[in-house]
């Protein structure tokens, strides 16, 4: 692992020559290489081909040069492996056969051993041996984001059958809680102790809670992951990230993150001061600005820069992951131009 890196050092807050960048979803649709590569492979076969991963992590590092690389991968992989009947289909997102609503389905959701991500394992050691000193971000899901799509079956706007669970039925939802933390952690353990230089907790939905039932549904859930891998790699940056959650930042800070990612509706210097001194923040772009002209896009960096520069250490990131429209020449000029910019 390099300490040099200045992903690594931001991490950590400490000095950097120039500020990290990378991108949530940087490798994928916006990339006409990446959508050659795909052509005729399902989403979830090609997270089990190592040289594919491999590629496909590769293609945004050469293309934009982004300070890290992010493990092409899913959410949903862990499920998959663990034999939760999901598909990744095109255009939707993970749908499950068979959503787990009651403790039957819930006991049924088998244990993650390592070998069956032993496919991630390889992927992982692939990458580290070609991407030198620029570090790879692992990542998972965190149980709340993961029970949502078991639950609701796939993608949904409200959580409504999600968040009735978890009020009806608390010792279900806890029970479904539980064993999302013992797959999430085998599934990152795996990413450890395969090479990777950070690991990224995905909760992308839990904007969608009140601050006292994520303290007292999710939290403690989201904590257990997160001291998990405290426990084997204690210096490893552990990033924390949700959309909407600027009310959350503290709690989310507090369940034992290094970094906390925000999205583009709350300020940086708001977001550091809620999760205070001891942690780096990332974000903030909103990722339909990168579809704008080049002036205002522009003007958005810089203004995300400035309000980045109190913060003990800022990764420039988006608020969301790129969207699969965007023209990848507008996140190399954004690369540049952030680099080009002085250091938080
Ligand atoms: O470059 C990278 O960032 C790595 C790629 C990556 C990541 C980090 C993919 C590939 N998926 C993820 C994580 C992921 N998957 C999250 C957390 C990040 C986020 O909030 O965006 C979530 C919520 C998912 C679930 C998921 N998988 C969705 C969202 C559906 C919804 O609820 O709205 C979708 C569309 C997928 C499929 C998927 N995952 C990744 C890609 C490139 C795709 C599209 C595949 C295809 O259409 O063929």
């Amino acid at each position: 692992m390099s300490t040099t890196s200045e992903f690594l050092r931001a991490c950590r807050r400490e000095s950097v020559t120039r500020r990290p960048v990378w991108f949530m979803r940087q490798a994928g649709r916006s990339l006409p290489e990446y959508r050659k590569l795909r052509e005729g492979t399902t989403m979830l076969e090609s997270c089990r081909r190592p040289e594919m991963v491999a590629e496909i992590t590769l293609q945004p590092v050469r293309r934009l040069g982004v300070d890290a690389a992010i493990l092409f991968s899913d959410i949903v992989v862990p499920l998959a492996a663990a034999g939760v009947d999901v598909d990744i289909q095109p255009g939707v997102g993970p749908v499950i056969a068979e959503p787990v609503r009651d403790a039957d389905a819930v006991a049924a959701i088998r244990p993650l051993a390592a070998d069956q991500v032993a496919h991630v394992a390889e992927s992982v050691r692939l990458l580290t041996a070609e991407l030198g000193d620029t570090p790879l971000i692992g990542f998972a899901g965190a149980p709340f984001t993961l029970a949502s799509y078991l639950v609701e079956g796939g993608p949904s706007r409200s959580h409504a059958r999600t968040k009735a669970l978890m009020h009806g039925a608390p010792e279900v939802w806890h029970a479904l809680c539980e064993r999302l933390v013992q797959i999430t952690v085998e599934f990152l353990r795996v990413q450890v102790a395969a090479g990777v230089s950070a690991v990224q907790l995905f909760d992308s939905w839990a904007g969608a809670l009140s601050e006292a039932d994520y303290r007292r549904y999710v939290a403690p859930h989201s904590a257990a992951v997160l001291s998990a891998v405290a426990a084997v790699a204690p210096d490893l940056p552990r990033i924390h990230f949700g959309v909407g959650t600027g009310h959350l930042l503290p709690a989310m800070a507090e369940a034992g993150a290094t970094v906390v990612g925000a999205d583009w509706r709350t300020p940086l210097d708001q977001a550091s001061a809620a999760v205070g001194p001891d942690r780096a923040v990332q974000g903030n772009l909103d990722p339909a600005l990168l579809l704008a002209p080049w002036p205002v896009l522009e003007a958005e960096v810089r203004r995300i820069c400035a309000e980045g520069d109190g913060t003990p250490g800022h990764v420039f990131n988006l608020g969301h992951g790129v969207l699969p429209e965007t023209d990848p020449d507008a996140l190399a000029r954004v690369v540049e131009l952030v680099h080009a910019l002085p250091p938080a």
